[in-house]
């Protein structure tokens, strides 16, 4: 038909209507990467249980909508038509931005991702998305020549990077006076901190040098950028471990916000940090450790300070706390990283005092865990303390400043008011080992936080001059899906929940205006709201939601987890399409917009409360040492448990720990709506720290708890595809004949191709500048070229065979 001039493929626009929005219809597409194949193969992906996909050809239709496709593996399957996804031409390979793909499937979207991983691109984007997979080795892909090349440039004119985004966000700031954020989220050991680290090199070097400062003391100079590079190392002692996912796991969310002058010069910066994994202080996992300081200080630690903290000749197995989990991290030396710690500290500007009585608080811990209190005889269960437990406890007195006696009497018969009486409680060993632990715990969390405040006054801007901006890096776990979840990560998924309808609603805004600058007629849709009712569920106080419930139970004397959860199901099964009652366990199931979650809520009113023996906080108030009083200041005058309650709540101190999330996520979530805004996805390839295996179905699944398929769900309702005027001609001005041969405009040279390519009208809008398509309106077009040069090969073949 081609060769009689008439336009191929004039009865394909009723086609398209029937697949346009299922991307699951079965067109004919064609091409493979690496080069086009011609030979008009209709390939598909089909799913599989072990790889999630596997590609291949159909090699017969029969009736009843089944095909048989052979596949790449080898294997001929019969499937159901419906149950395919159509493959990309192979013009789309490896394509920068997913977006672009005419067939946004899953299938597509996981093998592009795998293609350029293969490759080395670890970078791509995906509309709004900037996603990355880790690549388990270091690449040379971030030294001063990659910061020169991405500096001032923008996403059209570089490949996708982290740097990119980073530009992007400093030039916004600068030439647009508009605070930015960078939101990075993942699952654990995707590499978050990494490209978050990257984001702070790269604003390092490419904000106009900042002046130097004297620091406190005036011998030390150094600017405010290395502060800023520098605050990491100590974060990450005190904030990271090794767990199984990763040696270097970030326990802790952080948002670090850096301010800039008009100018674009840092003009300081300011950490905020959210749900520490405490626990890990008291209790690890083999093949784990704890908190990176505690083996730092062991192993780097000189005989003075040693000896000045009861370490002297005590190691890691030595301890309670450490001894059950690794000694080691293959490849790292505790010694060197504390070696960068303490210059960290210095070039922070932390004095050898602070510094002291910072280290001192983690040897207190160390010997805190190894007082394990007995039972007091064979028949009663109270608790005792024997010899060994009793000069442990001398130790923690020492280093912590608080007398011993009372200690011991706080911990074995803790004094508490019960009407107008005052009466000591027996204690079981359980119980005291508990408040040990809490106490343990308590220190630490104090600690960091107390840690970051010096950080942050440190790297303060003073205050801030008005007309100061920042750009935000939030650094935080993804969405969470255990064998067992617990309080922990309803925590972090709802927060998750959270940011990803902060995305939603971000995409469409953006998705608005770009159609109301190219002027064309269509109506997003807001799913800004879609994951509210979720939420809402979770963060509502009327009616009353999970979060308020669990406060309630919480300060019911007879209240127990139990009691809890069969409150939450009667307020709430079957209320919602959103919760369900657990069957088996005590719990519920919640529907995110990532997956249905099943929480089990053992333990939770503990978890909660998260409360500590204030005859020891008391104690901890009252120290000799500065320090600690001030961690624990907020302890003192309570004259029972309750009591001390009342006192924190009146002075607005005490906190559950549910409400103490929701408070901090509202601060964070205004200020990431002050902000604007770019996403980063990190995403794991495989479980084995090691480089090149990409396990698709472990990417799939990320992808779908990221937001990335969300994002691509939201984009196919709309136009996804565009091309520019000039590019949409060059590339198909083949299909259409008789051209004009005089001069058009691009905007009419592209309607007047609509009009030849004889393209249904919703299938395409035409804007100012580029002409938008609908998902997989540009495989058909691609077809038809292919199509077509096959028609002049075969052609030119003949005609060459006639020549012979
Ligand atoms: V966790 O939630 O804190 O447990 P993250 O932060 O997502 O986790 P992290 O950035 O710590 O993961 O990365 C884990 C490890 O992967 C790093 O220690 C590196 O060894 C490795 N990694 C991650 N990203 C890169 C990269 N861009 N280049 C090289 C990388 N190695
Ligand atoms: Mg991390």
């Amino acid at each position: 038909s081609l060769r009689n001039g008439t336009p191929v493929g004039g009865t394909f626009a009723p086609q398209f209507i029937k697949t346009e929005d299922a991307e699951t219809g079965t067109g004919s597409v064609r091409g493979i990467e690496g080069e086009n194949d011609f030979s008009g193969k209709r390939y598909v992906w089909l799913k599989d249980p072990s790889t999630a996909f596997v590609r291949g050809w159909v090699v017969e239709e029969s009736e009843g909508d089944m095909l048989l496709v052979q596949c790449e593996d080898g294997s001929q399957r019969q499937v159901l038509a419906d149950a395919v996804d159509k493959v990309n031409p192979a013009k789309f390979d490896k394509a920068n931005d997913m977006a672009e793909l005419t067939h946004l499937n899953e299938p597509s979207v996981v093998h592009n991702l795998q293609m350029r991983y293969q490759s080395d691109l670890i970078y791509t984007y995906s509309g709004l998305f900037l996603v990355t997979v880790n690549p388990y080795c270091p690449l040379p892909i971030y030294s001063r020549d990659y910061i020169n090349m991405y500096k001032g440039r923008g996403r059209e004119d570089t490949k996708p990077h982290i740097f990119a985004m980073a530009d992007e966000a400093f030039r916004n700031l600068v030439d647009e006076g508009a605070n930015q954020s960078i939101l990075v989220t993942g699952e654990s050991g995707a590499g978050k901190t990494e490209n978050t680290k990257k984001v702070i090199q790269y604003l390092a070097a490419v904000a106009t040098s900042d002046t130097p400062r004297a620091k406190s003391g005036g011998r030390h100079i150094s600017n405010l950028s290395e502060q800023i590079l520098r605050a990491n190392p100590i974060l990450e002692a005190f904030g990271n471990a090794q767990t199984v996912r990763n040696n270097n796991s970030s326990r802790f969310g952080k948002f670090i916000r850096i301010e800039f002058t008009r100018a674009g010069q840092i003009a300081g910066a300011f950490i905020d940090w959210y749900l520490l994994e405490k626990s890990r202080v008291v209790r690890i996992n083999t093949n784990e450790r704890s908190y990176h300081i505690f083996y730092q200080l062991l192993q780097g630690a000189g005989t003075k300070m040693k000896r000045d903290f009861l370490l002297d000749g005590l190691d890691i197995g030595d301890f309670e706390y450490t001894k059950h989990g690794n000694d080691t991290i293959t490849g790292v030396s505790d010694q060197e990283e504390w070696n960068s710690l303490v210059e960290a500290f210095h070039i922070m500007g932390f004095s050898e005092r602070d510094q002291t009585s910072i280290l001192r608080k983690m040897a207190a811990i160390l010997h805190l865990g190894n007082i394990r209190a007995t039972k007091e005889s064979i028949r009663a269960d109270q608790a005792a303390l024997g010899t060994d437990a009793r000069s442990h406890a001398a130790k923690v007195c020492q280093l912590l400043g608080i007398p011993l006696d009372p200690f011991i009497k706080a911990l074995l018969h803790p004094r508490v008011k019960a009407g107008r009486e005052w009466v000591e409680k027996v204690q079981t060993p359980e119980q005291v080992n508990l408040t040990l632990d809490a106490l343990a715990k308590g220190i630490y969390e104090r600690g960091f936080g107390d840690l970051v405040n010096r950080i942050n006054r440190q790297l303060d801007c003073g205050g801030g001059a008005d007309d100061s901006h920042f750009i935000g890096v939030l650094d935080i776990a993804g969405f969470e899906i255990f064998d067992e979840n617990s309080f922990e990560q309803l925590c972090i998924n709802f927060t998750n929940e959270k940011l990803q309808q902060f995305f939603n609603h971000h995409m469409f805004v953006l998705e608005q205006e770009e159609y109301a600058r190219e002027q064309i007629e269509w109506n997003f849709i807001d799913f800004g709201r879609d994951l509210q009712p979720t939420i809402d569920l979770i963060e509502l106080s009327n009616p009353i939601g999970i979060f308020s419930c669990l406060d309630e139970d919480c300060v019911m004397p007879k209240a127990t987890d139990k009691t809890f959860t069969e409150k939450l199901n009667s307020l709430w099964d079957r209320k919602t399409p959103k919760y369900r009652r657990s069957i088996l366990n005590q719990g519920f199931i919640l529907t995110h917009y990532a997956a249905e979650v099943e929480y089990s809520t053992e333990g939770w009113l503990e978890k909660n409360k998260d409360p500590m023996n204030d005859n020891a906080t008391r104690l901890l108030a009252d120290s000799s040492d500065k320090h600690i009083a001030h961690l624990f200041s907020d302890c003192v005058e309570a004259d029972d448990e309750q009591g001390a309650a009342r006192s924190r709540v009146k002075k607005g101190l005490f906190r559950t720990v549910a409400q103490r999330h929701k408070e901090q996520l509202s601060t964070l979530m205004t200020q990431l709506h002050s902000t604007h805004p770019h996403f980063v996805r990190c995403i794991i390839p495989n479980h084995k720290k090691r480089p090149k295996q990409f396990s698709a179905p472990l990417v799939l699944d990320q992808l779908r708890c990221n937001g990335v398929l969300e994002g691509i769900r939201i984009a196919r309702t709309g136009f996804p595809n565009r091309l520019p005027f000039v590019e949409f001609r060059t590339r198909y001005e083949v299909l259409c004949k008789d051209m004009p041969t005089n001069p058009l405009e691009g905007r009419e040279i592209a309607k007047l191709m609509l009009g030849k390519l004889k393209l249904d009208r919703s299938l395409y809008r035409v804007g100012l500048t580029k002409v938008f398509f609908r998902a997989g309106v540009l495989a058909e077009l691609e077809e038809q070229r292919d199509e077509l040069i096959r028609e002049i090969m075969s052609r030119f073949q003949s005609v060459a065979r006639g020549f012979i």
